[in-house]
């Protein structure tokens, strides 16, 4: 006779139960299944069927805690149950039309219209992803004459959008540079501590933001930098620095290069906003191309999620700028590696969209134009915000901090228990580091936001 121990706190017998139950089962050769007790119950002993012992098996994961809300994708979750006709989600960086709706843009019907009608096959892709994509998305990125795509020195591999193209990275320098550190600026998105975290790579903070002006520590940030061990890998993030919406300057940015290059590190770029920030796909990519014309070799994360509005088509890519062919061509043979046992090999659909809008230039310029829409509308969101509070908040408040970000964010200022009563007591469901998405904003609420963030600013601690 097979037995088997384990413990249950879940329905048992009457005389067990409030008790933590040490059972044991035992199955006959019959196939028939018997319970018996421990201690002064041992006596109890039920036959049961199988079929019901397997119902009571207490799981091998008993010691599985809840994980705690996502603290961006969780407040989704929360704006989703909630039932006040007054919500708002400014939690997720998502774009809304005016309506509020989700949108998908024109550029991208018409490319997988296009796909429908070429009908295009479902097989995988290489591991290394699309390859009109790679090429189409790395010219985006650095220009299409740029002198490191035309020598070749560009490794570049279709990612599971940033995230999985940061995560990529991630593991590429866990494997190739095991004892370099990973500086990320405080504060930063959070996901990007739990892909280093996850990935085993070591990561500390440089300064970034400045409580006081609302803006920049330049000085912190540069002092921070210059402090870390040299070779270390500096995240920055190439435009909308998210959350704040605080970029360096381009005189800054030369600054920042500058300390870099003095101290042999490393710059990691995260562009998620690419044409987002401005509504220039060139302006956006300034620093960047900046850090490439320097003779930098440059890790770039890039996303489609929010410039095509591709959210859930997961495409992106990792470039490697290297200073060879060669070594470009070795780093890319290492990140298929990485990713193989990963995913194999990522999802076609939306590399294709991106390789047709990119590739067509009708598309290109449709999207352009699409895409300034867009931005526009988010600043014109700002701006009316802006123009509310400071027309309502009697108190003297300076809120002109918020015309002065860009991008799709707002870092309001607001603390933990500020923006927690934006949530409970009027419904606008944010992170709780007073980040709001304008994104997900219409003028039309404007007025109302207005009133909820004076009142959580004045009358919460
Ligand atoms: N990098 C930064 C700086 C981001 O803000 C985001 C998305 C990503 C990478 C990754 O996006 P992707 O994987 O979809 O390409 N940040 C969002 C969403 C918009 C999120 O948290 O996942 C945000 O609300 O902050």
């Amino acid at each position: 006779m097979a037995s088997l121990a384990f413990s249950s706190t879940s329905a048992s017998p009457v005389a067990l139960r409030g008790r933590p139950n040490k059972l044991a089962i035992g199955v006959s050769q019959s196939g028939a299944c018997h319970v018996s007790a421990r201690g002064s119950d041992r006596k109890a002993r039920i036959f049961i069927t199988r079929a019901v012992a397997v119902e009571k098996k207490v799981s091998r994961f008993e010691d599985v805690a809840m994980a705690p809300p996502d603290p961006i994708l969780g407040v989704s979750e929360a704006f989703r149950a909630c039932t006040n006709e007054s919500k708002l989600n400014l939690g997720v960086g998502a774009y809304r039309t005016e309506d509020l709706q989700p949108y998908v843009l024109k550029v991208v019907k018409k490319a997988e219209t296009l796909m429908l009608e070429k009908g295009e096959n479902k097989e995988y892709l290489p591991i290394e992803g699309l390859v009109a994509f790679n090429k189409a998305t790395a010219e985006l990125l650095l220009g299409a004459d740029n002198h490191a795509i035309q020598s070749q020195r560009v490794a570049t591999v279709q990612g599971l959008s940033g995230t999985g193209s940061l995560r990529l990275a991630a593991a590429f320098i866990n494997r190739y540079c095991p004892s370099a550190k990973v500086l990320i600026s405080s504060p930063t998105w959070g996901n990007h501590k739990n892909i280093f975290n996850d990935a085993g790579v070591p990561w500390s903070e440089y300064r970034y933001y400045d409580p006081k002006t609302v803006g920049l520590d330049f000085e912190g940030m540069i002092a921070d930098i210059k402090a870390a061990p040299s070779g270390s890998f500096i995240l920055l993030h190439g435009c909308a620095h998210n959350p704040t919406g605080i970029d360096p300057t381009p005189e800054q940015w030369t600054k920042i290069a500058d300390v870099l290059e003095e101290k042999g590190h490393t710059p990691f770029f995260d562009v998620a906003y690419q044409g987002f920030a401005s509504g220039s796909l060139d302006e956006d990519a300034f620093s960047v191309r900046l850090f490439v014309e320097r003779g930098f070799e440059v890790f770039v994360a890039q996303s489609y999620s929010k410039n095509l509005g591709l959210y859930s088509e997961r495409i992106g890519a990792i470039n490697v700028v290297c200073s060879s062919s060669d070594v470009a061509n070795r780093v890319k043979s290492q990140l298929k590696r990485l990713a193989r046992p990963m995913y194999s090999n990522p999802p076609v659909h939306g590399a294709r969209i991106v390789a047709n809008v990119v590739g067509d230039p009708n598309l290109f310029s449709e999207w352009k134009t699409e895409m300034e829409e867009m931005a526009g509308r988010i600043k014109n969101v700002r701006k009316r915000l802006y123009d509310n509070l400071s027309q309502k908040d009697k108190s003297g408040k300076d809120w002109s901090f918020i015309l002065r970000q860009i991008g799709m964010f707002s870092y309001t200022g607001l603390n933990t228990s500020q923006s927690e009563n934006m949530t409970n007591k009027w419904h606008v469901y944010m992170t709780k580091d007073g980040r709001i998405s304008l994104a997900g904003l219409s003028l039309a609420k404007c007025d109302y936001l207005a009133d909820a963030i004076i009142d959580s600013y004045h009358n919460v601690n």
